[in-house]
C-alpha cells in the first residue's frame, strides 16, 4: 500500500538512514586521524542514537463511537486486509492503545491491569516494570488469531462500588458523570490501564505511533494521557461524528484534552456518509457537509482548513476493496496529505537542527586537536630551521632553551591544578541548582503547601509559588554560569601570556531555552488551577499523578539544561587537557629531534621535511573534515524532502572513497 503517508515517511526514513551513513563516515574520518576524544566519541553515539529512535507520535481524541479506531483502521491498516483494531457502535476501546514497533520485542500485546492505579504510579513509570504486564503473542499470519487477540482492548469487568471509587471512577461529588451500577452495585470498569501493540507494520517500523484513546470521559480518565501523552504527540486528530454534530461532551473532551493551543491539532468530522439522504441532491448534501465543518470551525476555534469531513468507514471498506473511486469520495486523502504535510517537515527540522548542532560540535573537538598538532608543528618547524649552520654553541644554546621550556612547563601544572579545581567547585554548584532532586524538593513542597490549604483552595498559589521557586534556580544557575565564564575568562588570559597556550573559554551554555520551556510547562499546567479544573485537583488521587507528571516534565527541562552545562563544563576541561598533551608531545619530539641532528648533522633537513610534510597532511586532513561537514549541514539543513535526501545515496559511496584513499595516505605519511 503506497499512500502520502507511507511516502512521506519512507523519504523521512531514507534521510534519516543517510545522514547516520554520513555521521558514521565522519566519525571514522575522525578517528582515522585522531581527532576524536572520548567527548566527541560519545556525542557520535548519542546522535546515531536519536536518529535510530527518533519516534512520530500521532494521537486519536474523542468521544467514544466517534470513529477513532475505525479511523485508525483506514488510515494505517487496511493492507492487513481486514479491520485490525476493534471498531464497534457503543463503547469498544476501553483503555488508551499504544501501537508500535520495537524489533527487540517479539510481536505481541501488552496490557496493564487497571488495578495498578492503587499505587498512584504513572503507566510511564511502570512502563519498565515488566512483571507488572500481561503479554500475549500476536501470531501475525493469522489475521482471524490477531484480531481475535486484540479484542482484548475492549476487555471490562464489574467491581463493587468502593473499589469503582478507589480506582477512579466512580465519585460522589459528580453523580451525572458516574456510569450506571446494576442491581448488585456493581459497576462496570475496564479490565486494563494502558495496552501496547507491538506489530511490525510498516509504517510502525518507520517510526510512526499510533495512540488510540478510549471515549475521553471526564470521570476515570487517566490524568496521564492529558498531561504527558498527549502533549508529546506530534499531532493530535480529534474526531466528531456528522451524524451527531458538537455535542456537550465533545466539547468538554476538546477543551479539557486538546484545549492547549500549542498541540498540533487536526479536526476530522467523521461518519459524513450519515448525511446521505435519498430526498436530498448530492450538492445539497455537501453544501451540508460544508455548512457543518463551518460551524466545527467556528464553536472550536480552529481554521476551517484543519476541518477535515471524511467517512471513516467508507475509507476502510474502499481500501479493502481497492476502489479508488470510493477511496476518493470517503475524503480521507485530504486528511492524510494534511498530516504528512505537517509532521515531515516539523520532525525534519528538529533532526536536522539536532544533527547540524552535534556536527558542528564534532568539527570544534577535531580542530581544536588538530590545531594544537598543527601549532606544535609550526614551533618545531621554526626551531628546526634556525638550527640550519649552526655552530655547537648554538646548538647548547638551543639544548639550554629547551630545558627552560620543560621547566616552565613543570611550572604551569600547579597552576591549572588550582584552576580546574576551582572550575569543578563552581560547576558542581550550578549543577546542584539544576539536579533532579531539588525539583522533586520543590514538588513535593507544593503539595505539602496544597494540602495543609484548606480544601486545597490554596493549590493555585502553592503552584505559583513553586513557579517562582523554580525560576529563582534558573537564576542562581545562571549567575553561577557567568562566574565561572569570567573566571575561566581571567585564567585562560593569564596562562596563554605567561606560558603561551591558546586557551578560549567555549560559548556559555544558553539556558534562555529551558527556561521558556519552564514557562510553558507553567502555563499549560497552570490551566488545571482554574475555576471550573480546580475540583479535579481535590481528588487526592489526581493531584498525586498530575503531580507525577508534573514532576517528570519538570525534570526533564531542568536534566536538559544541565547536560548542557556539563557539556560545556567538559569542554572546557577537555580543551585544557589536550593542549597540556600536545605540549607535553611537543616537547618529547623537540627533544627527540634535537638529539638525533646533534649525532649525525644529515639528520636536520630530512627531519625539516618530515615535519613540512605533516603539517601539509594535517591541512588536508581539516579540509576534509571541513567538506564534510558541509554536506552533512546541507543534507540536514534540506530536509527530507530536499533533493540532497535522494543525491544521498549517491554520494555516501564517493565520501567513503575520499576518505579511504587519505586514510592510505595518513598512514604512509607516519
Ligand atoms: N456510518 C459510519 N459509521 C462509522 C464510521 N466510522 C466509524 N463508524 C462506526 O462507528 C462505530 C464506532 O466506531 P469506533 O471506531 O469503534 O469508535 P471509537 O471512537 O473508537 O469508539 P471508542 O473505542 O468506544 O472510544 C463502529 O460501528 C464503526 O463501524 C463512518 O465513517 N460512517
Ligand atoms: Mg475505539
Amino acid at each position: 500500500m503506497s499512500t502520502a503517508l507511507t511516502r512521506d515517511l519512507d523519504s523521512l526514513a531514507d534521510w534519516r538512514r543517510a545522514i547516520d551513513r554520513r555521521v558514521d563516515q565522519f566519525a571514522r574520518l575522525l578517528v582515522d586521524h585522531d581527532a576524536l576524544d572520548a567527548d566527541g566519541a560519545a556525542l557520535v553515539h548519542s546522535l546515531r542514537q536519536r536518529l535510530a529512535s527518533d519516534r512520530l507520535v500521532v494521537a486519536f481524541v474523542a468521544e467514544f463511537s466517534r470513529g477513532k479506531s475505525e479511523l485508525i483502521n483506514a488510515l494505517f491498516f487496511a493492507d492487513a486486509g481486514r479491520r485490525i483494531l476493534p471498531a464497534t457502535p457503543g463503547r469498544t476501546t476501553m483503555c488508551p492503545v499504544e501501537l508500535a514497533w520495537d524489533p527487540s520485542e517479539p510481536a505481541s500485546l501488552s496490557l496493564l491491569p487497571i488495578g495498578t492505579r492503587r499505587e498512584g504510579q504513572t503507566v510511564s513509570a511502570l512502563r519498565g516494570r515488566a512483571a507488572l504486564w500481561q503479554r500475549v503473542a500476536l501470531p501475525l499470519s493469522d489475521p482471524e488469531g490477531l484480531v481475535g487477540a486484540l479484542q482484548e482492548v475492549t476487555r471490562t469487568q464489574r467491581v463493587p462500588l468502593d473499589e469503582a471509587r478507589e480506582l477512579g471512577f466512580w465519585d460522589d461529588e459528580t453523580p451525572d458523570d458516574n456510569p450506571p451500577r446494576d442491581n448488585d452495585d456493581r459497576v462496570e470498569v475496564p479490565a486494563w490501564r494502558h495496552a501496547l501493540i507491538n506489530y511490525p507494520h510498516p509504517l510502525l517500523r518507520r517510526g510512526l505511533v499510533v495512540i488510540d484513546t478510549p471515549g475521553l470521559n471526564a470521570i476515570g480518565a487517566e490524568p496521564e494521557l492529558t498531561l504527558g501523552l498527549l502533549p508529546s504527540a506530534h499531532a493530535t486528530v480529534f474526531l466528531l461524528a456528522a451524524d451527531a454534530g458538537v455535542t456537550r461532551s465533545d466539547l468538554a473532551i476538546w477543551r479539557d484534552h486538546l484545549g492547549d493551543r500549542a498541540l498540533e491539532r487536526f479536526v476530522v468530522l467523521n461518519k459524513i456518509d450519515t448525511l446521505d439522504d435519498p430526498l436530498l441532491t448530492a450538492e445539497e448534501v455537501a453544501g451540508q457537509v460544508r455548512r457543518q465543518c463551518e460551524q466545527v470551525a467556528q464553536t472550536l476555534a480552529v481554521p476551517q482548513s484543519r476541518v477535515f469531513p471524511l467517512s471513516a468507514r467508507l475509507a476502510l471498506t474502499a481500501r479493502l476493496a481497492s476502489d479508488a473511486a470510493g477511496l476518493r469520495a470517503s475524503g480521507l486523502s485530504a486528511l492524510e496529505q494534511a498530516l504528512s504535510s505537517q509532521l515531515l517537515p516539523e520532525r525534519g527540522a528538529v533532526i536536522g537542527h539536532l544533527i547540524e548542532d552535534g556536527v558542528l560540535s564534532l568539527q570544534q573537538i577535531a580542530v581544536r586537536q588538530l590545531g594544537d598538532r598543527r601549532r606544535q608543528m609550526a614551533e618545531q618547524l621554526a626551531e628546526l630551521t634556525s638550527l640550519r649552520g649552526k655552530s655547537s654553541a648554538k646548538l647548547q644554546m638551543m639544548s639550554s632553551r629547551m630545558e627552560h621550556d620543560a621547566t616552565s612547563f613543570e611550572e604551569c601544572l600547579p597552576r591549572l591544578t588550582a584552576m580546574r579545581s576551582v572550575h569543578s567547585r563552581l560547576t558542581s554548584d550550578v549543577m546542584n541548582h539544576l539536579s533532579s532532586e531539588r525539583v522533586r524538593k520543590e514538588v513535593a513542597r507544593m503539595q505539602s503547601d496544597s494540602e495543609a490549604s484548606l480544601l486545597r483552595l490554596g493549590a493555585g498559589r502553592a503552584f505559583a509559588q513553586l513557579g517562582q521557586r523554580l525560576h529563582a534556580l534558573f537564576d542562581a544557575a545562571e549567575l553561577g554560569v557567568d562566574e565561572i565564564d569570567r573566571m575561566l575568562a581571567a585564567s585562560h588570559k593569564q596562562m596563554n601570556a605567561e606560558y603561551g597556550f591558546a586557551l578560549a573559554a567555549a560559548p556559555k551554555p544558553a539556558l534562555a531555552a529551558y527556561r521558556r520551556e519552564l514557562q510553558r510547562i507553567e502555563t499549560a499546567y497552570g490551566r488545571y488551577f482554574g475555576l471550573t479544573k480546580i475540583w479535579r485537583l481535590s481528588d487526592r488521587s489526581f493531584l498525586t499523578q498530575f503531580l507525577q507528571v508534573l514532576l517528570s516534565r519538570l525534570r526533564v527541562v531542568f536534566e536538559n539544561a544541565a547536560v548542557e552545562v556539563e557539556l560545556w563544563a567538559k569542554t572546557n576541561t577537555t580543551q585544557l587537557e589536550s593542549q597540556l598533551r600536545e605540549r607535553r608531545r611537543g616537547l618529547h619530539s623537540r627533544r627527540d629531534a634535537f638529539n638525533r641532528i646533534r649525532l649525525a648533522g644529515g639528520e636536520l633537513e630530512s627531519r625539516i621535511e618530515e615535519v613540512e610534510a605533516a603539517n601539509r597532511h594535517l591541512q588536508q586532513v581539516e579540509q576534509r573534515i571541513a567538506e564534510a561537514v558541509d554536506g552533512l549541514r546541507i543534507l540536514a539543513a534540506t530536509g527530507p524532502r530536499g533533493p540532497a535526501a535522494t543525491q544521498a545515496a549517491e554520494a555516501g559511496p564517493r565520501l567513503e572513497l575520499v576518505h579511504s584513499a587519505e586514510s592510505t595516505a595518513s598512514r604512509g605519511v607516519a
